[in-house]
């Protein structure tokens, strides 16, 4: 960071127009706005007329020319660590079998435990570093990445320390879940029960013992685990100390969501299938609805997410890639946002408010990301456009001018 001027690590961003993101409601938008940022955290967004003159004294700035800030996009839900590809599954699809055909004949989930145990650590961060680079590319300064390929402790952990070296290689916020309870692997022999044991009693403890992941996540579904299984998970997270999250009524309804918020938990995601009453949990319980239109989109589901539900209850939706190998193999948070406009009619500013405030909040980070306010982590994405509608409008256009992580 520069220090070149007086104060050290103070920077400024004028001339610019801010959707600050701060309010529940609307883009929070400030035109003739500045950023003043020091040490990285945000100490001043908001009207250059009524910034403290103090801040703008001696400071390195820089000149938006009138372009639009908002804050860093955040991708809550990824699975970005795998290995392969799956796009022979995709033509298998394309000649006519369903996901969950291809699940049960062995492909699917299963198919990337197969790569992802053949591959190092070493590999796993090579491979995985291109498609977050395309995140980057497009403003994400915050990305969430599950593991759920590897489901025994060696390749569970495995893979969660190759997200964590993430962080290292690239200048973004990488937060980790451990998704161990996501499918049976073949040699639990058909046995569900017997290797959430596994997940609750050595997995999850092995990954909280060398603090591996800050969340856990589980898939409850028919071809996945039970809501009961996945409470014997929730309890051993809970007791661990680690907050969770659910993959939850994507292809049926096994009322995955009032699971979820049972259990407290920052989000349940996907949510096809979600009824009234899971709605209504979820606003009671603060748990984010995570909206995935990539997966509804690559596996041609019909049903929608209940999104008149959630505004109705007052759920407050996060928009994520979902970005994995079998159901969405999407690295467009950009593209992300169009589909859940064209796709489920949510409103501009809601894709915005799912990309950045809410999205925090799916991650337990809103106190230090996710909106342009001081005390903040100065994460920055400065747009060539004329208006916030664009970055959801255009389809594979990417807009970005400058992207600021942590004030650099
Ligand atoms: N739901 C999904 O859409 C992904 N995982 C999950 O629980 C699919 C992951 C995959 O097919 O590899
Ligand atoms: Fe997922």
């Amino acid at each position: 960071m520069g220090g070149a001027n007086g104060k050290s690590g103070f920077r400024l961003w004028h001339n610019a127009r801010l959707a600050t993101m701060a309010e529940s409601a609307g883009l929070s938008i400030v035109e003739k706005g500045v950023i003043a940022a020091r040490d990285g955290l945000i100490v001043y967004a908001g009207a250059e007329a009524d910034m403290p003159a103090s801040f703008g004294q001696g400071v390195e700035s820089v000149d938006c020319e009138g372009r639009w800030i908002t804050p860093g996009l955040i991708d809550c839900h990824t699975h970005l660590v795998y290995a392969g590809n799956r796009a022979n599954e995709f033509e298998m699809r394309l000649a006519g079998a369903t996901y969950e055909e291809v699940a049960r004949a062995g492909g699917g989930i299963i198919s990337s435990v197969k790569s992802l145990r053949a591959a190092s650590e070493d590999q796993l961060v090579a491979q995985t570093l291109p498609r977050l680079d395309a995140l980057i590319a497009e403003g994400v300064t915050t990305v969430e990445v599950k593991s759920g390929y590897g489901l025994d402790a060696d390749n569970e952990k495995k893979s969660l320390r190759a997200a964590r070296r993430l962080d290292g290689e690239r200048p973004v916020t990488v937060r980790t879940t451990c998704l161990a309870a996501h499918a049976l692997p073949p040699e639990a022999k058909g046995d569900k029960d017997a290797f959430i044991d596994l997940v609750a009693g050595t997995i999850l403890p092995a990954i909280a013992a060398e603090d591996l992941a800050d969340a856990v996540d589980g898939f409850c579904e028919g071809i996945a685990f039970s809501p009961e299984q996945i409470a014997r998970v929730f309890d051993k997270a809970k007791a661990l100390g680690l907050p969770v999250k659910l993959h939850a009524d994507q292809l049926s309804n096994l009322h995955g969501a009032a699971l979820a918020a049972h259990y407290g938990a920052l989000s349940a995601d996907h949510l096809e299938y979600t009824d009234e009453e899971g709605a209504a949990a979820m606003a009671k319980a603060g748990t984010v609805a995570t909206i995935l239109p990539g997966a509804y989109y690559f596996i041609r589901e019909t049903k929608k997410p209940p999104v008149d539900l959630f505004r109705r209850h007052g759920v407050k939706m996060a928009v994520a890639t979902d970005s994995n190998p079998g159901t969405s193999p999407l690295t467009s948070l950009l593209l992300t946002m169009n589909m859940a406009a064209t796709l489920f009619g949510m409103t501009v500013d809601e894709c915005l408010a799912g990309v950045t405030r809410e999205a925090a909040r799916a991650l337990g980070l809103l106190d230090k990301t996710g909106t342009l306010e001081a005390g903040k982590s100065a994460d920055l994405a400065i747009w060539d456009i004329e208006r916030p509608a664009e970055l959801v409008y255009r389809m594979g256009f990417n807009p970005l001018h400058a992207r600021i992580w942590r004030g650099q």
